[in-house]
């Protein structure tokens, strides 16, 4: 960590002529599609991509688009397509087969047995029919939440819901786990979710911010993929502000890959894990207790002030909330709190954040008390200042495009209506918290509290999961595992033999998106680029695509079904009619399309036209400049520092202002050589895509998942890079290799999330790394009962016993 001091922080400051290189004038672009080179064009989440195909195979994929900081993601495609990993046959757990309606054996434990996927098909049907007309649509979970391929046709789960609405509906799910706390509790606070919208743009920024703030935020990972599809523009971003010679801080317990990019560029503060609230009234304190906040700015734009200002000078619960009383929680020196707040009331600064923090045990209080403290520093709505929650997303800030823009399918037939057929088609019928599934399964029939209303929990006979890996991607693995056992059948429609998949009674082998065509929109905000996703290899096997599964399902509901699920359109039917809609709402904004044959024949991407004015966009400029012409869309059109709405829910776990709650697994209730988990998002993954890749040498360590543990932890346990240790808790033991280095907070260990389950079945460790079977299953609160992994404490130990053999990624046999 850096000693920061006053001369560290503002040496940079006189080079923001640097800057001048990225201003509104200078977009950043794709390399002129033409320059390109040679390979068939497609794309996945990393960005477009060139894959050079050699006798029918896929031999590499390769950036399309020029940039400056390279991303490994890219250099997946052979391994997506070819790994030993992959499904290749529908295959049926042998307990399940013998006796779909009264299965023996249990998942997780039984052989699996190859079928034929007219098999597959009628097992799953008639099962499904049977589970559907004894318990109702209510107790077919469809929500299946994931990261499921790029793409505006293939789309795993619209597919599934598709088919789901024919059969009659189904039980959903509400929310993400990206998000969960800050999407819920945003919109109380400043009428908006925040988390996904435009920021203010890049050039503005460089422009305008001074000082620019990184919390709890890894943009050189998290930026190399997006939702749609990078437009690479972020990475190149983050680039030009190394550059620029402004003053960058990071708040982050760990020294990120983005912290080691910046070199002596930025300055490092690591606060103890989970206590960045703390941290933020520290500084808001030091700002009242110098008369630095913006006494102006919150008279005028926001409403509750005075009773949050109440809670920071100790008037509510008689405790003051000074730089030392943060120092003591936070483990940051109170002058260092206090110079912070200097700094940013006396500079334009921009406060950007990553969302890993509101990922935790009252996890809505951290973006809150961020736009609090924005507030009280006046610069909301000013080019350069406030705060931004999606510059480590998807592009945030990178200007919006005039564009020609895709749709894609959708879960209603007919894109809403169902006009022209006599299904009654429906939708979900009760959602619930995505992350909350477990207690959902647990506890069917249950009442529980969810941002203000009281809802129930369905009771779940039937999963079907299509496009997420839940094994990886939920809390306290061994929970899951239990609870996982009492639907009557789970079906998983998979590319790979997860964990999940080795947990389900019926397995369908699905398509990569390099086996069949599509196409996509690059930079969820920007809308750069529409690119072609051509089918560049045959399918593996005998996988097929999620539509054409879908699709023959919905024949078996009733003849003439097929026609309904694909309203009587092929692949490229569906992918010309995408085109011309975009075609045609390009023509509205002048930009000009080729029409599809030639699109697609040519295998070009098509960029969007640069719009002057987007990129100059100032997010909460037209708030700021009229509040009354442009309230927010809150109860009093104006930030909510105190909100009434929250404060008659009467939630003790989201109280009506941010405010500092000990949680509790933490470091303040370590005891024992417990440590804090940190279990933040991989450089070399898409969550647990790619774990098989070989991109995994270059992570791990003694063929595990790493463990970064500080030095004196590490000192203090006898453990050495390299070594095999164990991490364990009450709810599971995970075997991880060490990382020992002094880029961690004392006190705290990160495990990546991601690593695919792989329990021992003689000792149940984990003997791939998996995260998530050491952390807690809790909500961040009843307003958002969001996914809150990263509030767990581990012990660790060196692990001297032989060591298992890694089967993450072996197939069951006969697979
Ligand atoms: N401890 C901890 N846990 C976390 C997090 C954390 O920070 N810490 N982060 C959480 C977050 S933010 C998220 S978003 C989740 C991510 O959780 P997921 O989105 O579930 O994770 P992925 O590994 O991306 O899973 C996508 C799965 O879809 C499959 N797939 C890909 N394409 C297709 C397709 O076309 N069809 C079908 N049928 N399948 C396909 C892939 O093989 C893969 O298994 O994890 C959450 N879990
Ligand atoms: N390469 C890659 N990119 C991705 C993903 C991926 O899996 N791989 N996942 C995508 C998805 S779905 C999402 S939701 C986003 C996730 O984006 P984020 O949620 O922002 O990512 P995280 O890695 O969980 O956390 C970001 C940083 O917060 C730090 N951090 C953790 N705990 C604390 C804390 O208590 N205080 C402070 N100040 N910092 C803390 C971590 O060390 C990390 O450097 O990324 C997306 N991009
Ligand atoms: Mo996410």
């Amino acid at each position: 960590m850096t000693d920061i001091t006053r001369r560290g922080f503002l040496k940079g400051s006189s080079a923001v002529a640097g800057a001048l290189a990225f201003t509104s004038l200078t977009p950043i672009s794709a390399v002129a599609a033409s320059k390109r080179g040679s390979g068939v064009l497609t794309a996945g989440r990393m960005g477009p991509m060139l894959c050079e195909v050699s006798d029918g195979k896929l031999i590499a994929t390769k950036n399309a688009l020029a940039q400056t900081v390279p991303n490994s993601l890219q250099t997946t495609g052979p391994d997506q397509v070819y790994t030993k990993a992959r499904v290749k046959y529908p295959m049926v757990r042998k307990g399940y087969l013998e006796s779909p309606t009264a299965p023996k054996g249990e998942r997780g434990k039984d052989e699996y047995v190859r079928v034929s996927w007219d098999e597959a098909y009628k097992l799953i049907h008639e099962q499904h029919m049977r589970i559907r007309k004894t318990h109702g649509p209510e107790s077919v979970f469809a929500g299946s939440y994931g990261w499921r391929s790029s793409g505006v046709l293939h789309k795993a789960q619209t597919l599934l819901q598709r088919y789901m609405s024919m059969a009659g509906g189904y039980s959903g799910h509400i929310g993400d786990y990206s998000t969960g706390a800050a999407q819920v509790i945003m919109p109380h606070v400043m009428g908006s979710i925040e988390v996904y919208e435009q920021q203010t743009t890049h050039p503005m920024v460089m422009e305008n911010s001074d000082v620019v703030v990184l919390w709890g935020m890894n943009p050189l990972n998290t930026l190399k993929i997006a939702w749609s599809s990078t437009d690479c523009t972020g990475l190149e971003f983050f680039h030009q502000l190394k550059k620029s010679g402004k003053t960058i801080i990071a708040i982050d317990p760990m020294r990120s890959e983005t912290i080691d990019f910046f070199e002596d560029k930025i300055q490092w503060i690591a606060p103890r894990p989970m206590t960045d609230v703390a941290m933020l009234m520290g500084i808001a304190h030091t700002l009242v207790k110098n008369g630095k906040h913006d006494k102006a700015f919150l008279d005028k734009y926001t409403t509750g002030y005075d009773k949050f200002e109440a809670y920071l000078l100790g008037k509510e619960d008689g405790v003051v909330k000074n730089s030392q009383w943060a120092a003591d929680i936070t483990g940051i020196p109170a002058k260092q709190i206090e110079l912070l707040a200097d700094i940013f009331s006396s500079n334009r600064t921009m406060l950007m954040a990553g969302w890993g923090i509101q990922r935790q045990q009252f996890g809505e209080q951290r973006h809150w008390m961020i736009a609090t403290l924005a507030a009280m520093l006046g610069q909301i709505g000013l080019p350069g200042g406030g705060f931004g929650f999606s510059y480590h997303y998807s592009n945030g800030g990178n200007p919006t495009r005039d564009a020609g823009v895709l749709p894609a399918i959708s879960a209603s037939i007919g894109g809403g209506s169902s006009a022209g057929n006599d299904w009654a088609v429906s939708g979900a019928v009760n959602s619930f918290p995505v992350a909350r599934i477990v207690e959902a399964l647990e506890n069917p029939g249950k009442q529980y509290q969810h941002n203000g209303h009281e809802k129930t929990f369905p009771e779940i006979k039937m999963i079907w999961w299509a496009g997420g890996a839940n094994f990886t991607h939920h809390q306290d693995t061994n929970r899951l595992i239990k609870a996982w056992q009492k639907p009557e059948l789970i079906v998983i429609s998979e590319i790979y033999w997860t964990a999940a998949a080795k947990h389900a009674d019926i397995v369908l082998p699905i398509t990569t998106s390099f086996e069949r065509n599509d196409m996509t929109m690059t930079g969820d905000y920007s809308n750069q680029h529409l690119v072609p996703m051509k089918k560049v290899v045959e399918p593996q096997g005998e996988a097929r695509n999620d539509f054409d599964v879908f699709a023959d399902m919905a024949e078996m509901i009733k003849a003439g079904g097929r026609d309904v699920f694909t309203e009587g359109k092929s692949e490229m039917d569906w992918l010309k009619g995408f085109y011309e809609a975009a075609q045609k709402g390009g023509r509205a904004a002048r930009v000009r399309m080729p029409n599809f044959g030639k699109f697609w024949d040519d295998n070009e991407l098509i960029e969007m036209k640069f719009n002057k004015k987007a990129a100059q966009f100032v997010r909460h400029a037209d708030f700021r400049k009229d509040p009354v012409m442009n309230p927010l869309g809150t109860p009093s059109g104006k930030i909510e520092i105190y909100s009434k709405t929250i404060e008659g829910y009467g939630y003790d776990d989201c109280p009506a202002h941010p405010t500092w709650i000990e949680p509790t697994e933490f470091f303040g209730s370590a005891k024992d050589g417990e440590l804090q988990l940190m279990t933040a998002h991989a450089a070399h993954r898409l969550h647990s895509q790619f774990n098989y890749a070989k991109l995994r040498e270059e992570y791990a360590i003694a063929n595990r998942e790493p463990i970064s543990i500080n030095s004196e932890d590490a000192k203090a346990r006898g453990i050495k890079t390299g070594d095999l240790v164990r991490a364990y808790n009450d709810r599971g033991q995970v075997l991880v290799g060490a990382y020992v280095t002094d880029g961690i907070k004392q006190g705290a260990v990160c495990i990546h999330e991601g690593g695919w389950p792989d329990l021992d079945p003689a000792t149940g460790i984990c003997r791939n790394g998996g995260a998530n079977v050491l952390t807690s299953d809790i909500p961040t609160s009843r307003l958002a009962n969001g996914c809150a992994a990263n509030s767990s404490l581990v012990r660790i130990e060196k692990f001297t016993e032989q060591a298992p053999e890694l089967m993450a990624f072996t197939p069951p046999k006969n697979a």
